[in-house]
């Protein structure tokens, strides 16, 4: 995150130096300026998360307490795997019973992985997430007596 402070700092920096006083920057060529920013200092590594808040620490209805690591720290587009914590109120360790993933507005998912729990961590394994944009990761958790799902959404570039 250190990185794209740096670069929106570059940029502002940019903006100031090569644009006319008077002169307004537009939001549109500030965007296209951003990714070179990034290619240029380094911090563009390709397929990685663009945004925060790809990880939630809630389930979506409040049910369970979420903790979710990556394996190489943020979600990437090709092979994806992840451990999940998920603790109701009650400090009960909940389960992953399923994992489906989409892209909005595109007509496909992904192949289900792998999914492996033992002792209150579960392991996702292998979720193949192609294509560049918006994913939104499904997972579905459980408890005895209690369902709730999780959202997680990157932005893979
Ligand atoms: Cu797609």
């Amino acid at each position: 995150m250190r990185h794209h402070a740096a670069a929106r700092a570059v940029v502002e920096a940019t903006a100031g130096s090569h644009v006319p006083p008077g002169t307004m920057k537009t939001a549109w060529t500030r965007w296209l300026t951003l990714p070179l920013i990034a290619a240029l200092t380094g911090c563009g590594d390709a397929g990685v998360t663009a945004e925060e808040g790809a990880l939630p620490s809630l389930s979506e209805r409040g049910t369970f307490a979420l903790e979710i690591a990556h394996d190489d720290g943020a979600f990437r587009r090709g092979s994806n795997s992840f451990a999940v914590r998920a603790t109701d109120g009650a400090g009960h360790a909940g389960s992953v019973v399923g994992v489906s993933a989409r892209m909005p507005g595109h007509a496909h998912g992904t192949t289900p992985p792998r999914i492996d729990c033992a002792d209150g961590v579960c392991r996702v394994s292998d979720l193949v997430l192609a294509m560049p944009g918006r994913w939104e990761i499904t997972l579905q958790l459980s408890v005895p007596g209690e369902q709730d799902e999780a959202l997680l959404a990157p932005v893979l570039r």
